[in-house]
């Protein structure tokens, strides 16, 4: 059996073609379904749903064989124990710094002032401020990062971006672009070396997947 750990939203709907590529049919719609384990058009193929940053977690462990996260996820995790044989290109989004649109964060940076800065990014937000010379008091929030500012708890965000949509409806503009970010595929090593040939599959089909739509 090949165990699959994917979360559910854009992860879960930018897989399906790939994974559709890899001759694998999800079997049923996770919006729909309350299930946490799916089945596939294939026996020996199953998808476990899980939170997006628990991804890492199942295939360190075992839990699951492969996994699609984050760059983000993947970095706040630290990604030890894991094998990341290919950038998906998929649910692309960039990691940045906000600020309520009155605030001069450049001069706060020139002044050497301490910034402090909302984020569910605490290792990269600190490896980013820490590399510029900026120093920053960081308060680790779990979503909604974009109210801290609002309520004067922090001076900026860091967050991910993609339309930029929810930063203007909440009066923030970005200051800085930290990293470009995209989903990875994830193997759990000693799956790897037991279930070499079925993972070497899904993973051949993946980069062809990818190949093709790159060249579209
Ligand atoms: O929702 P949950 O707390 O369970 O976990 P999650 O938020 O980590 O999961 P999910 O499914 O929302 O995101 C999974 C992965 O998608 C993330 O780890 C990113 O790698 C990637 N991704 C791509 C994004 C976005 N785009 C994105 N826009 N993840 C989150 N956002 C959020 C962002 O945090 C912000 O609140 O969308 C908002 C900004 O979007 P725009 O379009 O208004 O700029
Ligand atoms: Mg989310």
């Amino acid at each position: 059996m090949i165990t699959l750990a994917l979360s559910k939203g854009r992860i879960f709907d930018d897989s399906m073609p790939l994974l559709r590529a890899a001759g694998i049919e999800v079997l049923e719609d996770p919006e729909k379904s309350r299930k946490l384990i799916i089945g596939t058009s294939r026996a020996d193929v199953r998808v476990l749903l899980v939170r997006a940053s628990d991804v890492p977690t199942y295939v360190e462990y075992g839990g699951a064989d492969l996994g699609v996260a984050g760059r983000d996820v993947l970095i706040e995790h630290g990604g030890a124990g894991l094998y990341q044989p290919l950038d998906l290109r998929i649910a692309r989004c960039h990691m940045a710094v906000a600020v309520p649109e009155g605030f001069d964060y450049p001069a706060a940076v020139r002044q050497g002032s301490r910034i402090t800065v909302a984020t569910k990014y605490t290792s990269i937000a600190r490896q980013f401020f820490a590399d510029k010379g900026v120093h920053v008091d960081l308060i680790k929030l779990y979503g909604s990062m974009e109210l801290a500012p609002l309520t004067g708890m922090a001076h900026a965000i860091v967050d991910l971006v993609s339309t930029g949509k929810t930063l203007s409806a909440n009066k923030l503009v970005e200051v800085e672009h930290i990293m470009d970010i995209s989903s990875r595929l994830i193997v759990n090593q000693a799956a790897l070396k037991l279930k070499t040939a079925p993972i070497r599959r899904i993973i051949d089909a993946f980069a062809g997947a990818i190949d093709a739509s790159e060249k579209a």
